[in-house]
């Protein structure tokens, strides 16, 4: 997946009021990423939300590719994404934002999680088809370190939490919209294990914006 302008682009950063949890609610998020790998919490209000996705709307998608991956390591994909965002998207805004947010709360917390300051160079919207199934149980590539953060903007659904790609005995991790879902990647806190997650069950149009840290891209 390549997304390679760098979140500098687009309008000032004006979303950072926008964002709920104080540096120090972020920083106790971050430190309860040693000990489970993936939690969620309140981001953003449904102004924010309906704005981001209007916005979403008038972006370029196409459709994911249908099933990647062979053998025990198949996984299906049903839904439109977008990586390649115009100049002038509020999405480069938001990105900064919470990479600000993001680095406020790396910086309160000692010993650090994470060395050096961390970017998000990689940023994708996703949008599920109402009755669509969803993506099924995977893992972020090895190559997408520290923090993993999906944005809900908008629909339904439900994101689940699974032991093994198997999706049995899986556990929902709550995503209502204007929610994060915060997911730890390898060399958060020292760890190198990638946990499996898995999308289904929206109703209505389900918009997510992720945001990663890519060791390919510069
Ligand atoms: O869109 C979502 O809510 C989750 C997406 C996801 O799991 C992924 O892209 O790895």
């Amino acid at each position: 997946m390549s997304t390679t302008a760098s979140i500098q682009k687009g309008p000032p950063p004006r979303y950072g009021a926008a964002l709920r949890p104080t540096a120090a609610e972020f920083a106790a998020a971050i430190d309860r990423l040693a000990a489970t790998p993936l939690l969620s919490l309140p981001l953003i209000g449904p102004e924010i939300c309906a704005e981001l996705a209007a916005a979403a709307q008038t972006l370029p998608y196409r459709r994911a590719t249908p099933v990647v991956g062979e053998a025990d390591r198949r996984v299906t994909q049903d839904f439109e994404l977008c990586m390649d965002f115009p100049a002038d998207s509020p999405f480069w805004g938001f990105a900064a934002a919470l990479e600000g947010l993001t680095n406020a709360a790396l910086e309160l917390l000692q010993p650090r999680p994470f060395p050096g300051p961390f970017t998000f160079n990689d940023l994708i919207v996703q949008r599920y088809a109402p009755g669509c199934a969803g993506m099924s149980p995977h893992r972020d590539h090895i190559r997408y370190v520290g923090l993993i953060a999906i944005v809900v903007l908008a629909g339904d659904g439900r994101f689940w939490h699974s032991p093994d790609r198997s999706g049995k005995g899986s556990t929902e991790i709550p995503s209502p919209v204007g929610s994060l879902v915060l997911m730890r990647g390898p060399d958060l806190h020292a760890r190198r294990d990638r946990p499996f997650h898995w999308v289904d069950g929206n109703s209505r149009e389900r918009l997510s914006f992720g945001l990663r840290h890519d060791l390919e891209k510069a």
